[in-house]
């Protein structure tokens, strides 16, 4: 594996809290280093214990770590992470901070990255081809997000007991499609378009952990990132794209490694690419 970098960021995102820094050879937990002094941090939100979030680890909360909790998923993709004085530790290594930061649930938590393609053409209607490469190149409807201004997949948590297929389609629909302020004569219409891209499985791209700036000792993102493939691209052009929810802005990006992306999400377009045998 490799070390996780983003998690590892100065400043703690949202905050001025700046991070103990960890060096490469640091970040395992396998590295004695008695001099590791992390900050401790959780966010005022998280704190105030709104509906997505755990409350603090103590006598009456303990909850049951590597498995299915009641309707929260506790288990990580990554195997069984370890459980020190009652508090989970991010199985790939340190972060600098201590708490659950931005994070709502202590471990793992889970999120469902959508990654809507279609071919990028010409007004013929012929794809177009990468002068470098020579291979077709793919467009992905990315968003702008409104926390740190980086471009994304519209992607999003899997709420308690939801099935993430159905967690991939209503964060593609809030973010994308702004489906939450979509006026009502035209709901049925987007949302039978919209289910009709999501009915295939889509292709899973990843599952694991996500290297996101929001991650801390004992709290970090997990995803299963799906790709929904519109080979004519005549229906997926036709979905009217409006941000909405935690993005500021929506667009079709053409998918090359130069695209500066949020967490790892260019780490799941290069597998998508790769799937695809498109531009990379
Ligand atoms: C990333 O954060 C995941 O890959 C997913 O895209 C996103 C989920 O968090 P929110 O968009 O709900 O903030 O780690
Ligand atoms: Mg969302
Ligand atoms: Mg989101």
């Amino acid at each position: 594996k490799v070390p996780h970098v983003k998690s590892r960021c100065p400043q703690y995102p949202g905050s001025s809290i700046k991070r103990f820094p960890v060096p490469d050879d640091k970040v395992g937990w396998g590295q004695k280093w008695p001099q590791y002094d992390p900050v401790s941090y959780t966010a005022p939100e998280v704190l105030k214990k709104p509906a997505w979030a755990d409350p603090d680890v103590g006598s009456s909360f303990s909850p049951k770590f590597n498995a299915v909790d009641g309707a929260v998923d506790r288990t990580s993709f990554e195997g069984s992470y370890r459980v020190e004085n009652g508090k989970p530790l991010n199985p790939l290594g340190r972060t600098g901070l201590t708490g659950r930061g931005l994070l709502g649930r202590w471990g793992p938590n889970h999120a469902a990255d959508p990654i809507v393609t279609r071919w990028k053409v010409d007004k013929s209607g012929a794809k177009i081809i990468h002068s470098v490469s020579k291979l077709p190149i793919l467009q992905f409807v990315a968003i702008r997000r409104k926390d740190c201004g980086e471009w994304a997949i519209p992607g999003g948590m899997v709420d308690p007991g939801e099935q993430v297929s159905v967690t991939l389609q209503r964060e593609f629909s809030e973010e994308a499609l702004n489906s939450l302020a979509v006026p009502p004569a035209e709901k049925a219409e987007i949302h039978k378009r919209v289910t009709k891209l999501f009915q295939s499985q889509g292709f899973q791209v990843y599952k694991g952990y996500v290297d996101d700036p929001r991650n801390t000792d004992n709290a970090w993102m997990e995803t299963i990132a799906a790709n929904f493939h519109n080979e004519a691209g005549d229906s997926v052009s036709r979905l009217p794209l409006h941000a909405g929810d935690d993005a500021g802005q929506v667009q079709w990006v053409d998918i090359e490694s130069s695209f500066t992306l949020y967490a790892s999400h260019s780490h799941f377009l290069q597998l998508v690419a790769k799937e695809r045998k498109a531009h990379w």
